[in-house]
């Protein structure tokens, strides 16, 4: 594969296996069934399908490719103002060793906010789905450059079981086709070059034909401006994944004209 994606995803089974022998999957099905019926099934992808252009706003103060973005990070506070300022869900990132995530934050911010929240990580084991569940996240990640189509397709079937929606991540055609193939209902395709770590709209502008009307189409990274959103809702994007520019932003609401 040869980008940072191989790297990470290497790191973070090493950081899964070390998860299991802590916190066996056994324990984590019990928190799941203890909480059963608390959430509405898959109110995420039924959150990006109401009409319009959805956003979905992150949360995250790192990443490889910006290094930190907030030195204080005010993860609660910055969900709830995405609530205010009309997103449609969270993004939340839990991967701590490149992007300073944690599990603690999601699981604060799905407890006090309304809105689906998003486990953003690397997806690389089923016990990650069993984990996201557990810490009560609606979707998961699940980026196509690191899985087999078969585990895809596993793991998309193991997200449905539990009533997670699943955001399927590609960065070419090839991984689009693999992602319908394994019949995702919500994809995104990714505007960072992991190779550059460059960003080009135009990348989820030229694959949007290939994702049929029913599949969610989302448009992920390198939105700046009003100008962004307004050249991908054109373009018939069906949701928008914001980082940075919402995290640097003091009124989020202003930022991109919601
Ligand atoms: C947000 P940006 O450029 O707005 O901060 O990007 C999001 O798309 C990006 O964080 C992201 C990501 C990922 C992070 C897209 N796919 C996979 C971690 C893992």
């Amino acid at each position: 594969m040869g980008t940072i994606l191989s790297e990470i995803a290497a790191k973070t089974k090493e950081r899964i296996e070390h998860r299991k022998r802590e916190v066996p999957v056994l324990l984590l099905k019990e928190r799941i069934a203890e909480r059963a019926g608390e959430k509405e099934p898959f109110l995420f992808e039924k959150n990006l399908k109401q009409p319009g252009l959805s956003f979905i706003c992150e949360v995250k103060k790192a990443s490889p490719s910006k290094g930190v973005i907030l030195e204080t990070f005010p993860y609660l506070d910055i969900a709830r103002e995405y609530e205010k300022a009309g997103a449609s869900a969270i993004s939340c990132l839990t991967e701590p060793f490149y992007f300073q995530g944690s599990d603690v934050f999601l699981e604060e911010i799905a407890g006090k906010v309304k809105l689906p929240v998003l486990r953003k990580d690397f997806t690389v084991d089923p016990y990650m789905i069993y984990e996201a569940k557990a810490m009560r996240a609606d979707a998961v990640l699940l980026i196509c450059a690191i899985l087999r189509e078969e585990e895809l397709m596993e793991y998309l079937e193991l997200a449905e079981q539990l009533g997670l929606s699943a955001l399927v991540e590609a960065h070419s055609e090839e991984e689009v086709e693999m992602a319908k193939q394994c019949r995702a209902r919500v994809i995104g395709v990714n505007n960072r070059d992991l190779h550059t770590f460059q960003v080009d709209l135009e990348t989820s502008i030229r694959m949007r034909d290939l994702v049929p009307p029913e599949t969610v189409y989302v448009s992920e990274s390198g939105i700046r401006n009003p100008e962004d959103v307004r050249l991908l809702r054109e373009n018939g994007t069906d949701a928008i994944l914001i980082g940075e520019t919402l995290m640097r932003a003091t009124d989020k609401r202003k930022a991109l004209d919601v």
